[in-house]
């Protein structure tokens, strides 16, 4: 009998469902969280019946309600190698790079996610991933402590694997493998409650750095939080302040436009939580999961992007506060008032991607037909053929430091030199992460192509 594997998709959309579920059980704010997401997105679609189409053709719609992304930090190299070979199982592969030493946060990351446009229709799950950079503790003896512990902790069941060379063996696993598999990854990202070592040695580490805590002294990289996205960001942060969520003070990322451009986030600080520690089990508290909301526009090209940093910057560089000084908002809106708030204007200029659509067939064929070389603009003009925003389905490096920042309890204020290892990163790894811009470029392309592909068969 012939053995069918389960998809890659399927896998995943399993595997997003289960960590949802695990972590509405753990941080029961996190379900209220996601009611709130909801109920504002079913407004928003109410209220504005252009965009509810534009979503729907877009086929943004159905992944809307699935959509989240997930954050964990590692401790070692051989972690991040076995865990880039589990979410290949789900069709998550490692994009982009980034280093949050410039901000004082000792780790540098990437993120997996699918990455072709049918995989991130079905489910775009993402998990935001961070190494722990040992080398940036100074004191000698205490690096050397962590590297051992560290080295001691197995975060993979034997049975996970198990499973795992199974599928890389025999390409793929079937429907009960899928589901073992699913749960055991799901384990791995459970919270313990049990600190793996003693108070005197939580305290030394989180010293060092709360992060470096929270990495070396559990037995496994718990979830620490998991993110929904919203259609309108302001006004969950509104209701997250009248619900007492306790939400951070500023959205990072660009200012609340017309066209949503990259991506807005605000998260409700983390819970102090209790734990035990080992040897005397002696109780203490630490904090780490926390909850956050996302808004995502277009993705923009290396131009667009350009500016972003640079307005961006601007807003920031005032007295040297960063997103904190009195005043930010208002800084931010004016600094983004010289990027286009139109999707026209940012296609002309090349500021973002876009998709390019088949809108009518008749008009395309009589209008392509009659050129020899056939024209874009002038089919978009004839409105032939329609131009849709590209999603931006990755991170921001300044906005992921203000969200660890946030969770870390705010005054964490290290400075290490920056020094991005991207190389090492990637020897951990064992492989090379994707460029995001690229991958954009291509998706564009590709729908160029696409049109264009239906003149030679018509001719
Ligand atoms: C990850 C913080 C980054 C985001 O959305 O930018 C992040 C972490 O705190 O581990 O999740
Ligand atoms: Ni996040």
């Amino acid at each position: 009998m012939m053995i069918s594997f389960v998809s890659a998709n399927e896998i995943r959309s399993r595997f997003s469902f289960a960590m949802s579920e695990m972590y509405r059980e753990e941080v029961p704010l996190y379900g209220t969280l996601l009611d709130i997401v909801a109920e504002v997105n079913r407004q928003v679609l109410e209220k504005n019946p252009l965009m509810h189409e534009a979503l729907s053709n877009a086929n943004e719609l159905g992944r809307l309600d699935v959509e989240r992304h997930g954050a964990i930090r590692l401790g070692t190299a051989e972690e991040l190698h076995t865990l880039r070979r589990i979410f290949r199982v789900m069709g998550m592969y490692p994009v982009g790079y980034y280093d949050l030493s410039v901000a004082g946060v000792p780790v540098h990351a990437t993120a997996f996610r699918p990455v072709t446009e049918e995989a991130l229709k079905i489910n775009p799950f993402r998990v935001f991933t961070s190494l722990l950079r040992l080398e940036l503790i100074d004191d000698e003896a205490l690096r050397q402590e962590a590297a051992a512990i560290l080295a001691q902790r197995r975060i993979f069941s034997a049975t996970l694997l198990a499973l795992l060379e199974k599928c890389e063996a025999e390409g793929g696993l079937s429907c009960q493998d899928a589901g073992s598999f699913v749960a055991e990854v799901k384990s791995v990202f459970r919270w313990h409650h049990e600190a793996t070592v003693s108070k005197d040695t939580y305290r030394q580490l989180h010293d060092a750095h709360r992060l470096i805590a929270d990495v070396v002294c559990f037995k496994g990289p718990h979830i620490n939080h998991l993110t929904p996205r919203t259609l309108d960001i302001d006004e969950v942060q509104e209701q997250m302040k009248q619900r007492n969520l306790n939400p951070k003070d500023v959205i990072e990322g660009p200012p609340k436009r017309k066209c949503p451009i990259l991506l807005r986030q605000t998260s409700f600080k983390a819970l102090e939580e209790k734990i035990v520690f080992a040897e005397d089990s002696q109780a203490g508290t630490h904090t780490a999961r926390f909850g956050e909301i996302e808004q995502r526009g277009v993705a923009l090209t290396p131009k667009g992007r350009a500016l972003y940093d640079r307005l961006l910057e601007q807003a920031r560089s005032h007295n040297n506060e960063g997103s904190a000084g009195q005043g930010y908002a208002d800084r931010l809106l004016e600094a983004f008032k010289v990027f286009p708030d139109d999707l026209e204007q940012l296609r002309k200029e090349r500021l973002a991607y876009f998709r390019y659509v088949l809108k009518d067939e008749n008009r395309f064929n009589a209008l392509a037909l009659a050129e020899s070389e056939p024209d874009l603009e002038a089919l978009l003009t004839a409105g032939a053929i329609a131009a849709e925003p590209i999603v931006y389905e990755d991170f921001l490096p300044v906005s992921a430091a203000g969200i660890f920042q946030s969770n870390l309890g705010g005054t964490e204020q290290k400075h290490y030199a920056a020094n991005a290892s991207k190389a090492q990163f990637e020897k951990d790894l064992g492989e090379a992460v994707q460029d995001e811009l690229k991958l954009y470029e291509v998706m564009q392309q590709e729908s160029i192509d696409m049109l264009f592909s239906r003149l030679e068969q018509a001719v």
